[in-house]
């Protein structure tokens, strides 16, 4: 494949489908730059002193890693004097972060996990930034958390990049999921496979299994059925995955096929899982379903979802379409 940088591939998306004027490139490119940087960080290691806890708690309640605050960082002040935004909102801060005075306000907002998996981080497993992009209300002078209130399907763009083996960025504007390999040596994001598709059937399924005695019927019905493989009533033997990052279980579930899960559970009834709506289920929701494959709550479409509030947690099923209408469909039974 003739080597294409992400800028060529916007310029010509600009040019054949005209959904990326030019402050959503430059948003995206900055935000590419920005995961570059994440990227050298965590590739560093041990070696940069950016291991372990920073003895601080988030919005969560969840202990944060020094990687996690040094990415929200890298994120913020890449993204604060372009001009291209609004506002911008954080897993690991509790209220939004308006653009500083000192610079213009854009027509965009930006929201991420600046490092999804954190628990992976010690033990050097594949954990990635995901980023969602949502335009901000015509005439907003001062924007609000409730500016951000806005249902999935409202995203302009969606991506995750993913710090592995390789380091990886995916990318949706609405025509399709495009990926990009980081040359590490150039500094440049190359683009290594266009028109991601995911396969509608699949025998991979990803779920933490040990929650299993928590789970509600629907999950404990689906998960045995798969269990029971080619003697059961879906007639084929299924694989069990759980990395638990979900930008590497995503990614893989966009190159082969699979059925992602975090269901709720009883084990904090009033929590309705573990993952986050607007910066974690909603960009993965957007991906997948351009990629061929469905994305609901267990009984809603994920991109019709009206939220709240910003933190808000979800039920998450995504990947192969039938096998998410499966789940869904033995929901709603
Ligand atoms: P558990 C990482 O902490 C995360 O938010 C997702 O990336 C991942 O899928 C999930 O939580 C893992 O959760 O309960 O299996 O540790």
């Amino acid at each position: 494949m003739k080597r294409v940088s992400l800028t060529q591939h916007l310029v010509e998306e600009q040019r054949l489908n005209n959904t990326i004027p030019a402050e959503l490139r430059l948003l995206i490119e900055v935000v590419a730059r920005a995961c570059k940087t994440i990227s050298h960080a965590v590739g560093k290691g041990a070696l940069g002193e950016v291991l372990g806890s920073a003895e601080t708690e988030n919005v969560q309640g969840e202990v944060q890693k020094k990687l996690d605050i040094l990415s929200n960082e890298i994120l913020l002040e890449a993204n604060e004097w372009g001009g291209h935004l609004a506002a911008m909102a954080s897993e690991e801060m509790e209220s939004i972060h308006p653009i500083p005075n000192r610079y213009p306000m854009g027509e965009y907002m930006l929201l991420f996990d600046p490092l999804d998996g954190s628990s992976n981080i010690d033990v050097n497993v594949s954990i990635g930034t995901i980023f969602s992009v949502l335009k901000a209300r015509e005439g907003m002078t001062t924007p609000t958390e409730q500016d951000f209130m806005q249902s999935g399907s409202r995203q302009v763009a969606a991506g995750y990049a993913v710090y592995g083996p390789q380091t990886m960025l995916v990318l949706t504007t609405g025509n399709g999921v495009n990926c990009f390999t980081l040359d590490r040596e150039m500094g440049s994001w190359v683009l290594t496979q266009r028109n991601m598709m995911i396969p509608e059937d699949t025998q991979e399924f990803a779920i933490n299994h040990s929650n299993s005695r928590h789970w509600h019927p629907p999950v404990t019905r689906y998960v045995n059925e798969m269990m029971a493989g080619k003697t059961g009533v879906l007639g084929k033997d299924f694989n069990m995955r759980w990395i638990a990052s979900m930008v590497a279980d995503v990614h893989r579930i966009l190159n082969r096929g699979g059925i992602f899960m975090y269901p709720a559970d009883a084990r904090e009834p009033e929590k309705p899982g573990k993952l986050r709506l607007m910066y974690e289920a909603n960009p993965m929701a957007m991906i997948v379903e351009q990629a061929g494959g469905a994305a609901t709550d267990g009984n809603n479409r994920m991109l019709d979802i009206e939220p709240s509030k910003l933190h808000q947690r979800v039920p998450v099923f995504l990947g192969s379409k039938n096998e998410v209408e499966r789940i869904t469909r033995y929901h709603q039974e």
